[in-house]
């Protein structure tokens, strides 16, 4: 089972796009384990982007991720991680297919609406991040025998 961390960035949430997002998303039949809204602190966006430092957007993306309240969302499952990512589409969202997240809804790379992990590895350490174990509720779900065979 591969964990994904999943962030509604602040500009989902100014748009009014948080039921539409994840309304795609639990559609699919992923399975959330976490969900809540916080406002995201200068220190934790420095850490969950520390991969980015130095880059010449970082300081931008710093202020984006921290500028307003966003929902964040643990997935559990098989390649969850390889099922959000093509869900939510390419990084620009210029490039992005029509019929994934940010083809259909964003414009513009700094903002793109939507965070996923983007490694099993990767995913467990930002679940554990964002999330303390007792937030995180693996639990039985009876149509997951209509879901996966
Ligand atoms: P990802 O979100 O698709 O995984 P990353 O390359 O990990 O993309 O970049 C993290 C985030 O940094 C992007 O989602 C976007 O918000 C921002 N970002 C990346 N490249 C640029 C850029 O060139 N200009 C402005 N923001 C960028
Ligand atoms: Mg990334």
């Amino acid at each position: 089972m591969e964990r994904s961390l999943i962030i509604l960035k602040p500009d989902a949430l100014q748009r009014g796009l948080v039921g539409p997002i994840i309304t795609r998303i639990e559609q699919r039949g992923l399975q959330f384990i976490g969900l809540k809204m916080m406002h995201i602190d200068t220190t934790l966006a420095r850490r969950h982007y520390g991969v980015h430092e130095g880059k010449p957007f970082f300081a931008g993306l710093v202020d984006y991720i921290t500028s307003g309240p966003v929902v964040v969302i643990a997935v559990s499952g098989k390649s969850v991680i390889e099922v959000v990512r093509s869900m939510v589409g390419a990084t620009n969202p210029v490039k992005a297919a029509p019929g994934t997240i940010r083809g259909d809804l964003a414009l513009d790379i700094g903002r793109n609406l939507i965070h996923a992990s983007d490694s099993p590895e990767n995913g467990e350490q930002e679940v554990g991040l964002f999330f303390r174990p007792e937030e995180l509720l693996q639990h039985e779900r009876s149509v997951d025998r209509w879901i996966t065979e």
